[in-house]
């Protein structure tokens, strides 16, 4: 085995994050996933593709999702992803991801993805279940897999696939000779987590259906006010962070918080009252997104623009992807053709 001709790690520390074109970004992906991205790029090397193949493990509207792609595109780069100092592309744009998932699938075992909780979760939601939702993390896998990335900086709830990617690429490497570089996820603190407004129990989620519950980063204004305001709390009517006792008026203070660059106990000094303090939180909201939603306002008005720049991001990643899956298909020893 030439292990010499086997490069792995990057000079600087290259991170990948992958995001699904289903829905709009909401206050919580962007105060716990999007904003931490936009600071990640200055430091590190960073790969964020929008995985169009994932979303079409569940069945779409024909022709839609074209659309959702160049959006969420669109919503990345005004929420502060600069396409000239990090890479985003689309992830169909790349074709190795399939070719690369299909290995990885023939490395991963029906055992181990039949444990993955998100599949069970959602499964139970669709009564059609296709195959691709059931293989869908050994496509995840080859996101990560194909760009060495060093770090994948996810929510909690994708820790189970990230490890799996690791189990992946630790049985190629075995099997075939050093290939993959397995990956460590990067779970942001507990703090980064928002709550829906009207469910403060349950996290903000795209898949909840509470219009009035979730933040969307393109609400406007006036929305953002009247949801905030509306918010649940409680009976008390004292201002203190504790997430067990009081999930509406700690939200309230977490947002405020990250909304300003504070903790939450810092946010809560100063107010006596629940009007106040909701009031406050929809200002800082409502600022917090005005820049975000005038960039998307002149990102959307010229399609043309975003597309070349995807196109920039895909022709960069396909440089870097087409290494490693020759790499893979030679370890393999699949013939070159
Ligand atoms: P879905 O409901 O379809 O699962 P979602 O709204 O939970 O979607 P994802 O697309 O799964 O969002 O996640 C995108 C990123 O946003 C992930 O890194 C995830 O951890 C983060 N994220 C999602 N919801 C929240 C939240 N409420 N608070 C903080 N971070 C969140
Ligand atoms: N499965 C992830 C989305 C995703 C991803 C990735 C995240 C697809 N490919 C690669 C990190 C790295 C989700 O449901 N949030």
């Amino acid at each position: 085995m030439e292990i010499s001709a086997v490069r792995w790690r990057p000079m600087t520390t290259r991170v990948l994050s992958g995001i699904q074109p289903s829905g709009d970004l909401h206050l919580g992906n962007y105060l716990g996933a999007i904003r931490n991205w936009a600071r990640i790029q200055h430091t590190a090397d960073a790969f964020h593709p929008v995985v169009d193949l994932h979303a079409v493990t569940v069945p779409q509207a024909p022709g839609e999702l074209g659309k959702a792609t160049l959006r969420m595109s669109q919503m990345l780069m005004a929420g502060g992803l600069d396409p000239e100092v990090c890479t985003i592309f689309v992830q169909s744009h790349v074709r190795e991801h399939t070719e690369c998932a299909w290995l990885l699938e023939c490395t991963v075992s029906f055992g181990e993805l039949s444990r993955m909780t998100q599949f069970k979760d959602k499964s139970n939601q669709q009564e059609f279940i296709s195959a691709g939702l059931f293989t869908y993390p050994a496509l995840q896998a080859a996101d990560i897999l194909l760009y060495d990335a060093d770090e994948v900086p996810v929510g909690d709830d994708q820790r189970q696939h990230i490890e799996l990617t690791r189990d992946i690429a630790d049985r190629f490497n075995s099997r075939y000779g050093p290939t993959f570089k397995p990956p460590e996820a990067v779970v942001p603190a507990a703090g980064a987590r928002v709550m829906d407004l009207q469910h403060p129990t349950h996290k903000m989620s795209k898949s909840l259906d509470s219009p009035r519950g979730t933040v969307d980063l393109l609400d406007d204004p006036a929305d953002i006010v009247r949801k905030i305001k509306a918010a649940v709390t409680d009976s008390e009517s004292e201002v203190r962070y504790d997430i067990k006792a009081k999930p509406g008026v700690s939200n309230l203070l977490s947002i405020l918080g990250a909304a300003t660059g504070r903790t939450p106990e810092e946010a809560a000094e100063g107010y006596s009252m629940y009007g106040p303090l909701k009031a406050d939180t929809a200002d800082a909201v409502v600022e917090l997104l005005r820049p975000i939603q005038a960039r998307f306002a002149e990102l959307e008005a010229d399609p043309a623009e975003t597309s070349r720049l995807l196109k920039i991001g895909a022709d960069k990643a396909r440089a870097i992807a087409a290494v490693t899956l020759e790499r893979a298909r030679t370890n393999i020893g699949l013939l070159t053709p």
